[in-house]
């Protein structure tokens, strides 16, 4: 497409999406939103599943591109869309950023995910206590480890907000306002409150948990 534009699979209640669409804002992608996952299907038809055969969302079509894995899409618009501001391109602060943004996908969401659904989308009756217990006290040591990273610094890799920040702003939305006992992180209540004067996060990620 000539102007740039994307389109973007996925439901915007999906912290994975959320990402990407704050991104598009970020570095002005125009960009056609398709509802999908969830309660709107489309994930689980044969035209989805060729494009992205995990099945879940987004998935973001440029041009003859298909991209499926948030992180690396936001990876892919930064780089191909004047991102460098986000997403340094010098290798030591690039580390960063990617360290956060693994530790986001591979460690953070092992925790983050399960204790969502327990809490959120699991009917009351059904609740494991004792997994929340437990799911809870992890994220809270994870939590913890960010806190400590943040001592001195605005955001996640430094002094302004990176692609770290963006991948891992919707799981500590979700943190911030699930219904569960938080020991007090000073560090990321400060990030949070950054956060939240930030026009995209407010658009796209501090909405209403569903
Ligand atoms: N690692 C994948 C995870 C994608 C994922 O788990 N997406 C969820 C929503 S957050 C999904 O598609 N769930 C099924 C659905 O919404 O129907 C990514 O980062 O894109």
């Amino acid at each position: 497409m000539t102007d740039g534009s994307i389109t973007v699979w996925g439901r915007t209640t999906s912290g994975n999406v959320q990402k990407v669409l704050w991104l598009c804002d970020e570095l002005a992608v125009p960009f056609q939103r398709i509802d999908a996952g969830g309660r709107f299907g489309v994930n689980d038809t044969p035209a989805y599943r060729a494009m992205n055969p995990m099945g879940l969302v987004p998935t973001v079509k440029d041009g003859d591109v298909v991209l499926w894995e948030s992180n690396a899409i936001l990876r892919y618009l930064a780089d191909t869309r004047g991102g460098e501001r986000l997403y340094p391109r010098d290798p030591i602060r690039r580390s960063v950023v990617e360290r956060w943004l693994d530790w986001g996908l591979g460690t953070l969401s092992g925790a983050m995910q399960p204790l969502f659904w327990q809490l959120i989308r699991t009917p009351e009756a059904e609740r494991d206590p004792a997994r929340i217990a437990a799911l809870t006290a992890e994220a809270a040591r994870l939590w913890g480890i960010l806190d400590g990273a943040l001592a001195g610094q605005g955001f996640v890799a430094g002094d302004g907000p990176t692609l770290a920040d963006l991948a891992l702003a919707p799981w500590l939305h979700r943190w911030m306002h699930l219904p569960l006992d938080r020991p007090s992180l000073p560090n990321l209540e400060a990030w949070h409150a950054r956060l939240s004067g930030l026009p995209g996060y407010r658009r796209w990620v501090a909405i209403p948990l569903s």
